[in-house]
């Protein structure tokens, strides 16, 4: 017999015999906010005051456990109780309380459970500290609780790397006490029974010991010393960890004043920008239709783009068809797909046996009647107008009905290619990032006639790709390579200009990219950027100052960068060590200074940045205005997923508002001094500063 009482609208009672099980129900991922944390505290409460159950069992309803602290409520005043107070209501409970755990138990979820006096996890279950995700720490106990029941070298791994934990290594460190199956609410009822029968054993984890090991302390923090230098809470995490050999409440103490620290930071305020900007870029109109079914991919083209596509879509589970118009061409992307699916067991990222079943679903064929029965083609052959236009009049009779045409070019026009067939509502740029694998980022160019249900599409296979969809406007480079392109320019004229290469790389790192402009054009291959300037050379503005003298030069002698062993720096055949500067570059550099009658200037890392990252905001402004671009975030997230942007600043608009659009207006009028043609103040961005408003302000406008 059971009676259940209503506690809010969040918590439910529901009694027993002599154990009561506390119910959280708080779509859609039971977050910790204000009604949970009034609810459980209230329920902890008055069982305790009325003293009549032995034993209290946690579980939530729904998909999963709490899945953190409700990150909604970050920008609004603290709400009491905070969810510290909470779980101190629950640990100090007289009547034994243990918690069952479905899901992704993960930041406060995970702290509400080790607040507990016992833990039990349904299979599948994982756990996970992805505080240092957002620019914070465990802010509710997890580096006082999680190191006195598992070490304190797993709650560093843990609170540090921010991953996901399965259930069996949950339970070999000893996060849990147990793994079970079934239903939540029938194991907390069996688990809280075990209690009063005692033979599922409690204890409060505050009681517990956390052991001092500094090797572990001490390794973490040269590691971060030398990887996060520029972040802040991977830190204070060390710290209080650390802390917790002393003081239980001390310990609190110190891991609550370094949350409220955290909370303060733009780091902060950008990583939880990233988090809701993710998910904000598909959650538009335009990708809410319902979507076409695509089970059979057809990709064209096995080259490293079209290979990596074609992996892309093996791993999400569809059967794909490798189209090459050569033999050597197709068994080369076969032999690459292989590779591919090889490191992605080698990462863990898929087991040997899903692997094995990606490669019986991939089918190679030569010419493309092949396609005739696939549901989407993906186009990602040579970026060549006339190559692709005949490409898709070709599909237009080949493809069945209803069949989606896709472009993987990164910044021809879509319309064009759409207009060479009868179906242009069935046509749509599908832009991939390589390695297509790898990078999270896809934008989805919507051409004039594309059909709303094939957007929709794009949009879905991105989720199914586990990408990051992006809706691109038709123009030269769409989103991001629009934006790169004029950006690059400025790398290129600082170093004109008196800076030199490692100089402008060594700024933009710091600032928090992985690699400055320069290494990234010695990775990728100098060539590229070379072709594509000797092909635009008979269009190319007269008004503008060219930005490609030295690479020109610098290629000229057949220096592309990392694959020829030199670009902008050396690099040592196979060798770990850094690469060094090329000093042959510097002599190109003063020569071209001297042609062009440049007297070099000395440029801070400061100016660097700020020239490098102005130049940025301007192309992004004016590619919102005029609307390839849907709002500020989706720009955002096209730099943090495809353009390795630092995430902690949560893209290049968001880092513009914490500039200031006035503040931004004033250095490009200064910086056009040296150059009109170039420093162009967008309209919009002198709208925003007479307005006073934000690009966060027009995210919200939609
Ligand atoms: N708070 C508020 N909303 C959240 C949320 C959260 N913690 N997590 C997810 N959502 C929303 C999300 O915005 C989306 O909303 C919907 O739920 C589904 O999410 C004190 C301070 C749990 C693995 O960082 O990792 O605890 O778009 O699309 O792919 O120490 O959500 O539908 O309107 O991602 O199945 C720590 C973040 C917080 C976990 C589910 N916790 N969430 O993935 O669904 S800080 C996190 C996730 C903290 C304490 C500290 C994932 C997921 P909408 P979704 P999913």
């Amino acid at each position: 017999m059971s009676d259940i009482k209503k506690v809010n609208d969040q918590i439910s009672i529901e009694s027993v015999g002599d154990v009561a099980l506390v119910c959280i129900n708080f779509p859609p991922v039971n977050a910790a906010g204000i009604g949970v944390r009034e609810g459980l505290s209230k329920a902890i409460e008055t069982l305790n005051a009325e003293g009549r159950v032995k034993a209290i069992a946690i579980y939530a309803a729904g998909r999963t456990f709490v899945a953190g602290a409700d990150i909604t409520e970050f920008d609004k005043p603290l709400m009491q109780p905070s969810l510290p107070e909470t779980l101190n209501t629950i640990e100090a409970s007289r009547i034994p309380v243990i918690c069952v755990l479905h899901g992704t138990a993960l930041g406060g979820g995970l702290e509400l459970a080790l607040a507990a006096h016992g833990r039990i996890a349904l299979e599948g279950t994982r756990i996970g500290l992805p505080e240092v995700f957002l620019g914070l720490l465990p802010g509710a106990g997890g580096t006082q609780r999680l190191p006195r029941l598992t070490g304190m070298a797993f709650a560093l791994d843990v609170a540090l790397s921010g991953r996901q934990v399965y259930a069996k290594e949950a339970l070999d460190q000893g996060a849990i006490d147990r793994i079970a199956s079934g239903d939540p609410r029938d194991v907390a009822l069996s688990a809280a029974q075990e209690v009063v029968a005692g033979t599922l054993a409690t204890r409060r984890t505050c009681d517990l010991d956390s052991e001092l090991d500094q090797a572990a302390i001490d390794g973490t923090r040269a590691m971060l010393k030398k990887k996060q230098a520029h972040l802040v809470s991977p830190h204070l995490i060390v710290d209080a960890v650390e802390q917790s050999a002393g003081d239980f409440d001390a310990g609190l103490k110190f891991e609550s004043d370094s949350f409220m620290a955290c909370l303060d930071t733009p780091q902060r305020a950008g990583l939880i920008h990233a988090f809701f900007g993710e998910r904000a870029v598909s959650n538009i109109a335009e990708a809410k239709g319902a979507p076409r079914d695509i089970a059979k991919i057809g990709v064209i083209g096995g080259g490293t783009m079209g290979s990596g596509i074609a992996t892309s879509c093996l791993i999400a589970g569809y059967t794909v068809r490798l189209i090459e118009v050569a033999q050597e061409g197709l068994d080369r992307g076969m032999a690459t797909i292989t590779k591919n699916l090889e490191g992605a067991v080698r990462r863990s990222k898929m087991s040997a046996e899903a692997r094995d079943a990606a490669l019986g679903r991939l089918h190679p064929a030569l010419g493309l009647d092949a396609l005739a029965d696939v549901d989407l083609v993906i186009e990602a052959v040579f970026e060549q107008m006339e190559v692709k236009k005949d490409i898709f009049g070709k599909l237009d009779t080949i493809c069945k009905k209803g069949a989606i045409l896709a472009s993987n070019t990164s910044y021809l026009d879509i319309n064009e290619i759409a207009d060479c067939t009868a179906r242009p509502g069935d046509v749509i740029g599908l832009h991939f990032f390589s390695p297509a694998h790898v990078m999270r980022l896809l934008e989805i160019v919507q051409g004039a006639k594309t059909d709303a249900d094939v957007l929709a599409t794009g949009f879905a296979l991105a989720k199914k790709l586990k990408k990051v969809g992006v809706l691109a406007q038709v123009c030269d480079g769409f989103i991001g390579n629009r934006i790169l392109a004029h950006y690059s320019k400025m790398a290129s004229y600082l170093v004109l200009d008196g800076a030199s290469p490692q100089e402008v790389d060594t700024a933009l790192e710091e600032f928090g990219f992985a690699m400055g402009p320069h290494k990234v054009g010695d990775l990728a291959g100098l060539d590229i950027g070379w072709m594509t300037r000797k092909r635009k050379a008979g269009t190319r503005d007269p008004r503008e100052r060219y930005a490609g003298d030295l690479a020109d030069r610098i290629c000229e002698q057949g220096w592309f960068g990392r694959k020829t062993g030199k670009g902008y720096y050396l690099y040592d055949d196979g060798a770990a060590v850094p690469p060094v500067p090329n000093e042959a570059v510097a002599g190109f550099i003063d020569a071209i200074r001297a042609e062009k009658g440049i007297t070099p200037k000395t440029f801070s890392n400061q100016e660097i940045v700020d020239r490098y990252m102005t130049a940025m905001i301007v192309e992004a402004t004016r590619v919102v205005a005029d609307g390839t671009a849907k709002r500020p975030v989706d720009i955002d997230m096209v730099f943090l997923f495809g353009y390795g942007f630092p995430r902690f600043r949560g893209g290049p608009l968001h880092y513009a508002d914490t500039i200031g659009a006035a503040e931004l207006v004033s250095r490009i009028e200064t910086y056009a001094k040296d150059d009109e043609d170039y420093w162009q103040v967008p309209d919009l961005l002198r709208k925003m500063a007479a307005d006073g408003t934000s690009f966060a302000d027009l995210n919200k406008e939609g």
